[in-house]
């Protein structure tokens, strides 16, 4: 593996939610980085070199000389504990109670969004495989919730209960994002902050997929006028869009639309 031991290398990958938590802190922060971009449907996460940074087999992975962070939100908190003081940035680098809740939620926030996008991106795909095969694909992970709950993804669909909680989830989360934003400017108050950038890349892919919870009839207006301010900022551009070509937007417009039209009759 290149290391560089000035500039801090930074394991990502191009449409991961979790790396672009961390792109966007390391854009809003102005923080000099090199990448390393990990292809993970060829199954770059898994092998030896990379296990032994990041045993979890995961992205994003952060070296920053001899600190090594495999955890998305610590990293954001790393970056945000390095900044020189008094740099003039418009995100607020302190971190309080409701910034670590958004983080946490975050978490929760990636399960959901990780069970949506395989069913609408790679359930088809998986459910042809021989059952042999299946198995050593998800077997591969080593978090075996998560392997059980994508077989649950593959093997039920809508029906199964990672979907169901998956939703279930996504309905009050954006109730709760959208009931925050109706009182505060940003997710932790009035300032920008790490908790708003926990959460977009969970929010954008969902409205990617198409899959936003507005099936009966919620508009979401105050999420929707953060998400237009957050759009607008250098650090979207830099650390999702230029991520996502229109190859890969298309993807998950026109494989999420039957998933929608699914939930729409539920
Ligand atoms: N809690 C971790 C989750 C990291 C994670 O699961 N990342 C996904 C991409 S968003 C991944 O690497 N998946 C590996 C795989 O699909 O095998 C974090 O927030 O950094």
């Amino acid at each position: 593996m290149n290391n560089n031991v000035d500039i801090p290398v930074l394991y990502h990958s191009k449409t991961s939610v979790c790396s672009q938590k961390v792109r966007l802190v390391l854009a809003e922060l102005d923080v000099d980085w090199h990448g390393q971009v990990l292809d993970l449907k060829k199954g770059q996460q898994f092998t030896p070199d990379y296990r032994a940074l990041n045993p979890k087999a995961s992205v994003p992975t952060y070296i920053d000389n001899d600190v090594c962070l495999t955890e998305s939100n610590d990293i954001m908190m790393h970056l945000a504990a390095s900044v020189e003081e008094g740099g003039d940035f418009s995100l607020n680098t302190d971190i309080n109670d409701a910034i670590k809740e958004w983080m946490v939620e975050s978490v929760r926030f990636h399960s959901a969004v990780h069970v949506l996008t395989t069913l609408a991106l790679n359930r088809a795909k998986l459910l042809n495989l021989p059952p042999e095969e299946l198995f050593l694909k998800l077997d591969r992970t080593p978090d075996k919730a998560r392997a059980q709950r994508i077989n649950d993804v593959v093997q039920n669909g809508l029906s199964g209960f990672a979907a169901s909680s998956a939703i279930l989830f996504l309905k009050n989360i954006y109730h709760k994002i959208d009931a925050k934003l109706a009182q505060n400017e940003f997710l932790s108050g009035e300032t920008l902050s790490l908790a708003d950038f926990a959460i977009l890349p969970f929010v954008m892919r969902i409205r990617f997929l198409q899959l936003t919870p507005d099936w009966s009839g919620e508009q979401f207006s105050s999420l929707n006028r953060w998400v237009a301010q957050l759009q607008e900022r250098r650090s979207f551009d830099a650390a999702v869009m230029q991520f996502h070509g229109a190859e890969a937007l298309e993807k998950y417009k026109i494989q999420g639309a039957p998933v929608r039209e699914e939930l729409m009759k539920l």
